[in-house]
């Protein structure tokens, strides 16, 4: 599997405060990307990941990471730019902010010669999420570059919709995304994302969401947070229940989601082995902090589907 993105450094709290106030931060890394490519990583699945970071420390630090968990990286060192930055913090008990500094940042600067040659062409898979495009231009002909790519090989491609409201508007992501979407094998996303590309559906009716989304060869997957998950593949409509878990930290769980599923597929799975799979990785992901930690391991998740670490619902 392939993917590529922006992955910034990661600075977060786990006390309840105002960033105005709290006295310190930890540090970690973050991207929805190489959230993926980790948690595929841990199932087992050969996988690459191309970033651009900058000739900072922070940048070490990520591809140190994502390196350091089995992922090939492809990364470019951009000396005129930094590694972008993402601070979550917890200014209530009940709400979590997350502020980002990435405009101008290295990987806003992925162009498509950062795609090494015959990287794509070697994969079976090649997925990428709404983020990328929106970042710029140059990124934007980046997952262009790269789908026509692993189309010309006969690659499978999965896009997770993956809407970041502050990098721009749904109808802008709705009009670049609606460029490869004929070439997506694998469509995935919330209701809230799914709708932005079927805007005559209501998010509040996933299976008509699925309906309008769907295609000959496609499966197009809904993701319902703690109500599990469904998708339409082959005119069949397959619905899984979530899993009762301690939540800690809910972001990077939809990618957690996404990696359960896309091993299932790799590994010849049905659509309802992959639901099940992707719901109990999406669970495990939310017990423990941060963006991809807790993307369990095959004893985790075959613990938590043997009822062992949760009850299932
Ligand atoms: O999917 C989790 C991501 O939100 C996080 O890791 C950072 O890629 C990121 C983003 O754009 O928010």
């Amino acid at each position: 599997m392939v993917t590529l993105g922006e992955t910034m450094a990661l600075m977060h709290s786990g006390t309840i405060g105002s960033l105005a106030h709290l006295p310190s931060v930890e540090l970690a890394i973050g991207g929805a990307e190489s959230n993926l490519a980790i948690g595929l990583s841990r199932l087992g699945v050969p996988t690459a990941w191309v970033g651009r970071v900058g000739d900072d420390p922070l940048g070490m630090r990520v591809v140190r990471e994502i390196r350091g968990e089995g992922v090939e990286v492809h990364c470019a060192v951009d000396p005129q730019r930094p590694t972008g930055l993402m601070i979550k913090s917890r200014p209530t008990g009940a709400t979590t902010r997350v502020d980002y500094y990435r405009s101008g940042s290295a990987a806003s600067a992925i162009a498509p010669a950062d795609l090494p040659e015959q990287l794509i062409e070697r994969a079976e898979l090649l997925h990428i999420s709404g983020i990328t495009p929106l970042l710029s231009a140059s990124a934007h002909a980046t997952v262009l570059t790269a789908v026509r790519r692993a189309v010309a090989t006969g690659a499978t491609v999965s896009l997770d919709v993956n809407h970041r409201s502050r990098l721009g508007s749904r109808d802008h992501l709705a009009e670049l995304l609606g460029e490869i979407l004929e070439h997506v094998d694998i469509l995935i996303g919330g209701p809230e994302e799914l709708a932005l590309l079927a805007p005559e559906i209501d998010a509040s009716a996933p299976s008509e969401l699925l309906e309008a989304l769907t295609r000959p060869g496609r499966q197009v997957v809904a993701k319902l947070g703690p109500d599990g998950a469904a998708a339409l593949a082959e005119g069949r409509l397959h619905e899984a229940a979530g899993h009762v878990v301690d939540v800690v930290d809910t972001v990077g769980a939809g990618d957690a989601f996404v990696a359960g599923y896309l091993s299932a597929h790799l590994e010849g799975l049905g659509v309802p082995q992959q639901l099940e799979r992707a719901n109990a990785c999406g669970a495990l992901a939310c017990t423990v902090p941060g963006d991809w930690e807790g993307a369990p391991r095959p004893h985790e998740l075959a613990a938590l589907l043997a009822g062992g670490s949760a009850d299932p619902v």
